[in-house]
């Protein structure tokens, strides 16, 4: 019953073999793709603003100089990410529409306030930890740009995560005040890193087809586990205490049972009522906005030199 072209398609995806951005593919793998690839585009735009709030603070110019060049990884991350789905045929402009009119989404987790300095390391180590655990597998998903722009980003994930881990050993060796703030980020950033992997498998609408299509590797609750089981014993290295009276290793699974984290609360930020929606999409739109005699004069100068030419 299905379409030919579409069994070739699948057969290949089957194989391992690569789609790459010109050749046939179902109507509905080239949405999936632009929805998920522009909403983490979207979420790496977004994903600038907690942290760049204490770049201006942060607490010695060497953590200055490291928090700048992080951010910016982010805007390009960004850059990368929207290029890989313009190759879908969606312009820019409009995937720009879509984040400043609320209909795309962007990660969850952007939408929690950085409060300390300890929040910038919570952020490296369980949000950057949170990506990679997400990421890596994406480095093997069916559609080529997507797939290779994964690559160069894990890569610099990895030196993201390796910086917020050193913020917080830094601050855990310091007064009793630094440490108990390090608990303290860690207590708010817990949750809201576990919900970074999207809602529970069988609230999970899109899992199904995505993984058949090989754009996901892993269900969602595969991916928590395993950020549970390697984040746990670093939270311990560090000597603290992760928010869960229900986490516990289970010899038989050889890994962590954990709680569930508060569904309400995750479809409510997804629904654009999180603590910092509003905050975040309105520093985005005043960006643009602010931006705008920048795109005229653009335009302004190309249509010039291209009247010159005909001239
Ligand atoms: N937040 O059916 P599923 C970073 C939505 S890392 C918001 O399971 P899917 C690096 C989902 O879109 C963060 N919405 O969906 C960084 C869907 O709604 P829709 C970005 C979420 O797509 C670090 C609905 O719920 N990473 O930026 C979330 O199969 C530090 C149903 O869910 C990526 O985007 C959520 N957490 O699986 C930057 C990775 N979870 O679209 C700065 C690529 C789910 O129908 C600083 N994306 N939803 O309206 C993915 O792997 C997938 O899209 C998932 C969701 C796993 C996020």
């Amino acid at each position: 019953e299905m379409d030919p072209q579409e069994r070739v398609f699948q057969e290949r995806v089957d194989a391992g073999q690569k789609i790459e951005p010109k050749e046939w593919m179902p109507e509905g793998y080239r949405k999936t793709l632009i929805r998920q690839i522009s909403q983490h585009a979207h979420s790496e735009i977004v994903g600038q603003l907690p942290e760049g709030n204490w770049i201006s603070r942060a607490p010695t110019l060497e953590r200055k100089a490291i928090l700048l060049a992080k951010v910016q990884d982010e805007a390009g991350h960004g850059l990368y990410l929207y290029c890989a789905a313009e190759t879908l045929g969606i312009s820019r402009d409009e995937m720009y529409e879509q984040l400043h009119s609320g209909k795309a989404k962007y990660s969850s987790i952007f939408n929690y306030p950085t409060l300390t300095w300890a929040d910038i390391g919570a952020i490296g180590w369980l949000v950057d930890g949170a990506a990679i655990m997400n990421q890596v597998p994406l480095q093997r998903c069916s559609y080529g740009p997507y797939s290779r722009a994964m690559i160069r980003i894990c890569k610099e994930e990895s030196f993201h995560q390796r910086q917020g881990f050193d913020v917080l050993m830094k601050m855990v060796k310091g007064t009793p005040a630094q440490k108990a703030m390090v608990q303290d980020a860690l207590n708010r950033w817990w949750w809201p890193s576990l919900m970074m992997f999207g809602p529970s498998d069988d609230a999970s609408v899109h899992s199904a087809q995505s993984m058949a299509w090989k754009i996901k590797q892993n269900s969602n609750d595969e991916l928590r586990q395993k950020f549970v089981d390697q984040t746990v014993p670093q939270a311990e290295y560090l000597g603290l205490t992760v928010p869960d009276p229900a986490l516990k290793w289970n010899e038989d699974k050889g890994g962590y049972d954990f709680g569930e984290p508060d569904w309400e609360e995750f479809f409510n930020v997804i629904a654009g009522n999180g603590p910092c929606n509003a905050e975040r999409l309105n520093a985005r739109k005043q960006a643009w906005d602010d931006g705008a005699w920048f795109r005229d004069g653009l335009t302004a100068y190309a249509e010039k030199a291209a009247e010159r030419r005909a001239a």
